[in-house]
């Protein structure tokens, strides 16, 4: 499949690459799980690059399609990385980024508890496994860790992880004496650790006379001269060998018995080749304690690539290829034939695999019913002028739909890395407890101390709190988010951490993201609104990965009714699996849904008494509203998003009277309103010329002279590309660099965001003064 991909004519100058040594590596561990060991409720993430393998065995059970794995790595071919969205075949975990399918695993099992322990009618089905196929260097990924520490917080069970321990990473050879660390740590964390280093031919001739002598050589021996000897082969065994074993009685005799290929086919004969040592010892185990196979292997196992120390994207030259099929027995022009190469008649082959039991229920996708969300929610939690933050706000939604008896209440799981309290998750968790597997009661409580939090643990509890480690907070919300698919009943996870720290799991959100997982995320506190915080707290580009992040829908909203209504879509939204064209009325593709990041700030700032109704509801979820429409002459535009309403309001007052027609433009979310943008100008260069944006719908009518100033608390960029819509001249104020400590006016008046410094600004651009920018 590897050599196929790379001969396809290089159009572009890019070579298509490919792993075949990290491939063969896993040959043997694959083939026991799969077609002996897995069941059909386990789930597995595959190493990323033994992704060929994968393919092949599906191939092999009939779930990949010919054309696909003869374009593997091609458009629309099989995935290089296995991908859940992409790939036809079943795949249980997207791979790519070293690490993060190890981590997910955990997460994944801790998911499958929660549901189990909620006794919904799709968990009465047998726990799986939650495993992991695991390159070694991926143990250098710090979350692989964070990932251990929190599963051993929470009593976690179901999960194996299988290390393809071939002592090789991409550049080179891993350290010396990394077993030994591996295994303590995995012991620290209370793991089982289940060493397959032997295979069955070399534990039939440790039992040979001198056999002893040889066990003992190969343990001391480094992994650099094994990996160099593994490339050498057997007459570099041989000379080795004897050099340090000669006239050594027994072993060497033991030594001399074998020809060169049986003394490397011994030499390889590492557990983590051997079929007999893998089924035995994985069908052995009879617990559900986690547990760490350390599988010894070969990286290149059984081509002329073994164990060179720089075969990571090694490909086989055709002549070696050509060795390597005679070997495997694959007849040339056959090579596509799903049996070639198997010994034994085609009807008991096909008879064995169709009794494989992993492969037995056919697919392993579930589905779940939508939960529907009642209109309650999106009525806004303040009052009338009272002074509120979103965050506030957000903690009431959330503690009226606890206090409700709905299924949309039942569904809910929340989860935060260690900032439950500070991000006003509290009320819920009040009334919706903490989950664990066991009851743990709050003893502050039971000692009748006063606390505002009421915490106490067990199987009902719906919120799941971690430490702080935010990658774990993205591996847990990808799991939840695919409940409904891996496990058969929905979740609606809610996660909330503080917004600056989204950068530090934001590979892991990325992942949640590419595997179509379905979860809000809530960033809060953000921005330098945060005042007294400081830079270190204060985020700023944060908007710009909502914007740029696939299969997130970000939001600010300003006031706390914006943030009803969003949520109540919200909860909607991250249930659809539509495959439907976009809305023609904004371009979007709101029906295939997806996950929601809602920014949020503790600023409280005072509310306007609107009145709810739906043309508000539906442009607030659009992205942008008018707060004060402009009039047929407008100069000046005012564009806000977040908190710095108050600002921009105050602004366009002071400038009422000088400037012609001002609009306020109070925009939810920059994220759709240039996703529909960019999505209707698609359109049109496609031909339908009465596609039309929500952007272009607000902005088509201002007069051309009229210009626009937008403003963020946080990166200016992230509403820079309104002045594009219709061609009228912006400037972007927001936040360049870093935060400050000082109050808010001090701090938007530093950063030019202040009333007084919009005003200055637009009265400097706008009219018969002298102008701001040149022409
Ligand atoms: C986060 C991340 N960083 C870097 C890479 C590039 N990369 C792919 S495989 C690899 C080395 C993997 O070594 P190991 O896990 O031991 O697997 P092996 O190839 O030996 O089977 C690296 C650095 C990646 N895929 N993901
Ligand atoms: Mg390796």
């Amino acid at each position: 499949m590897i050599d196929q991909a790379n001969r396809r004519e290089k159009i572009d100058g890019v070579k298509v690459g490919g792993h075949q040594a990290s491939s063969a590596s896993m040959v043997s561990l694959m083939t026991a799980l799969y077609f002996d060991v897995l069941r059909p409720q386990d789930r597995v993430a595959v190493k990323p690059h033994a992704s060929p393998v994968f393919h092949a065995i599906q191939y092999l059970m009939g779930n990949q399609t010919l054309e696909k794995l003869q374009n593997f790595r091609g458009f629309h071919g099989a995935q290089s990385y296995p991908s859940r969205t992409k790939d036809v075949d079943d795949v249980d975990f997207s791979t790519g980024s070293v690490g993060l399918g190890v981590g997910i695993t955990p997460f994944a099992s801790l998911i499958q508890d929660y549901v189990a322990a909620k006794g919904w009618s799709a968990t009465k089905n047998k726990a799986g496994r939650m495993i992991a196929l695991v390159g070694d260097a991926e143990l250098d990924e710090g979350n692989v860790y964070e990932a251990l520490q929190e599963g051993w917080k929470h009593s976690l069970r179901n999960c194996w992880w299988i290390i393809d321990y071939n002592r090789q990473s991409l550049d080179g050879v891993v350290r010396e004496g990394l077993y030994d660390r591996i295994e303590t740590v995995f012991k620290a964390f209370g793991w089982d650790v289940v060493t397959l280093k032997y295979g069955a031919l070399q534990r039939a001739a440790f039992k040979e006379p001198g056999g002893e002598a040889l066990k003992a050589w190969i343990d001391a021996c480094s992994n650099q001269l094994y990996s160099a000897l593994l490339f050498q082969g057997g007459a570099a065994w041989r000379k080795r060998l004897l050099d340090d074993l000669g006239d050594q009685g027994n072993v060497s005799a033991l030594i001399e018995r074998r020809s060169n290929d049986e003394l490397s086919e011994l030499m390889n004969n590492l557990g983590g080749h051997c079929l007999e040592r893998l089924t035995e010892t994985f069908n052995g185990i009879d617990h559900d304690r986690p547990t760490a196979f350390i599988a010894y292997t070969v990286k290149g196992y059984g081509t002329p690539l073994a164990g060179h120390k720089d075969n990571h994207s090694g490909l086989m030259t055709s002549a070696q290829l050509q060795t390597f099929q005679e070997q495997m027995k694959v007849r040339p022009g056959r090579e596509w034939e799903r049996l070639e190469g198997l010994d034994g008649s085609g009807a008991k082959i096909q008879a064995f695999l169709d009794a494989v039991p992993f492969f037995a229920k056919g697919r392993r996708r579930h589905r779940a019913e939508r939960i529907p969300v009642p209109h309650t929610v999106a009525v806004s939690p303040a009052a009338v002028r009272e002074e509120i933050s979103t965050q506030a706000a957000f903690g009431r939604i959330l503690d009226a739909i606890a206090k409700s008896d709905s299924d949309l209440a039942t569904r809910i799981v929340t989860t935060s890395p260690d900032v439950t309290v500070s991000t006003n998750l509290g009320p819920w968790v009040n009334r919706r407890q903490l989950f664990a597997r066991q009851e743990l009661a709050d003893v502050f409580r039971d000692q009748h101390i006063p606390s505002a939090q009421k915490w106490e643990f067990s199987p009902k509890g719906q919120h799941i709190e971690l430490g702080i480690a935010e990658m774990n907070l993205f591996l847990l919300l990808g799991a939840a988010g695919l409940s409904h698919s891996l496990f058969g009943e929905r979740l609606l996870p809610i996660g909330t951490l503080y917004d600056p720290f989204v950068s530090r799991g934001l590979d892991a959100l990325n992942y949640a993201c590419y595997q179509d997982a379905r979860f809000i995320v809530v960033g809060t506190p953000s921005g330098i609104s945060l005042s007294s915080e400081g830079g270190a707290h204060q985020s700023i580009a944060q908007p710009l990965i909502g914007m740029s992040q696939d299969g997130l829908a970000s939001f600010e909203p300003a006031f706390a009714d914006e943030l009803a209504v969003i949520m109540a879509w919200a909860f909607d939204y991250m249930q659809r699996d539509g495959e439907g064209d976009p809305d023609e009325r904004t371009w979007l593709r709101d029906e295939t849904g997806g996950s929601v990041y809602l920014r949020l700030s503790t600023r409280q700032i005072e509310q306007p008494g609107r009145k709810p109704n739906s043309d508000f509801a539906q442009e607030v979820i659009d992205g942008a509203t008018w707060l004060k429409e402009p009039g047929p002459n407008a100069d000046l535009v005012i564009a806000y998003q977040g908190t710095v309403a108050t600002e921009a309001i105050a602004a366009a007052g002071m400038l009422a009277d000088r400037r012609r027609d001002i609009g306020v433009l109070s925009i939810t979310s920059a994220d759709r309103l240039n996703a529909g943008w960019q999505a209707a100008q698609r359109e049109r260069a496609r031909g339908n010329l009465r596609a039309l944006s929500h952007a272009e719908r607000l902005l088509g009518k201002l007069p051309r002279h009229c210009r626009i100033v937008t403003v963020i608390d946080g990166h200016p960029a992230t509403l820079a590309w309104l002045g594009g819509v219709m061609g009228n001249k912006t400037v972007s104020l927001g936040v360049e660099h870093f935060g400050q400590t000082g109050t808010v006016s001090d701090l938007y008046r530093h950063y030019g965001m202040d009333a007084i410094s919009i005003t200055e600004i637009a009265l400097g651009l706008t009219g018969g003064m002298s102008e701001y920018s040149p022409r």
